[in-house]
């Protein structure tokens, strides 16, 4: 499969956040991809910690949920081929008399879907998205964590960058000629 090289625009649109309202406030803010996403989980989602891609760069986002779960899932993305298009999952409560919480969560990617992960119970949520990609996710974390919620940005092909920058390189050596002749 050709995957196609893009990386997300600098407008983006907040979606979410689905789940109950128990917890705290976190937001992992805006990057430039998603590199990978650690999730611990048993009867819910009790953490989720993303490695984002920041201009290139990898950033390790905090973890956030609880210290609970048995289940440790590692999901690699081929970055920068695979982004992440859409995210749905399940909430409802697992403590009698608790607040919802995120149960399952399942991921997709424009080459793969990643999970379910967790428990598909109670109420279903999901993110159909077009032509978009996450770049950053926010919610609400206590014991486990009760609520998701991401910015999407609209992708645009690398390849106008690429072009550009191989004029400008070849600009750029026009230029300086004089000087690298000078200099040696
Ligand atoms: C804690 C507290 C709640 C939250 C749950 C689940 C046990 O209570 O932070 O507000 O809803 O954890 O995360």
């Amino acid at each position: 499969m050709q995957a196609q090289k893009v990386v997300g625009s600098s407008k983006t649109v907040k979606v979410g956040p689905w789940g109950g309202h128990g917890g705290i406030e976190w937001d992992d803010g805006i990057h430039t991809g998603i590199r990978g996403i650690t999730l611990i989980h048993d009867r819910c989602i009790d953490s989720i910690q993303v490695e984002y891609d920041h201009n290139g760069k990898p950033f390790l986002g905090e973890k956030h949920g609880g210290l609970g779960g048995s289940v440790t899932t590692k999901i690699k993305l081929l970055y920068p081929d695979e982004y992440l298009t859409a995210v749905s999952g399940h909430s409802c409560p697992v403590v009698y008399g608790g607040s919802p919480v995120i149960r399952s969560l399942t991921f997709k990617s424009n080459l793969r879907t990643l999970g379910p992960f967790g428990v598909e119970d109670g109420t279903p949520f999901s993110l159909p998205t077009v032509g978009g990609m996450i770049v950053g996710f926010n919610g609400k974390g206590g014991w486990y964590l009760d609520s998701i919620g991401c910015r999407i940005s609209a992708t645009r092909s690398v390849k106008m960058y690429e072009t550009l920058q191989k004029k400008l390189v070849k600009f750029g050596t026009m230029a300086t000629k004089p000087f690298a002749t000078a200099k040696s």
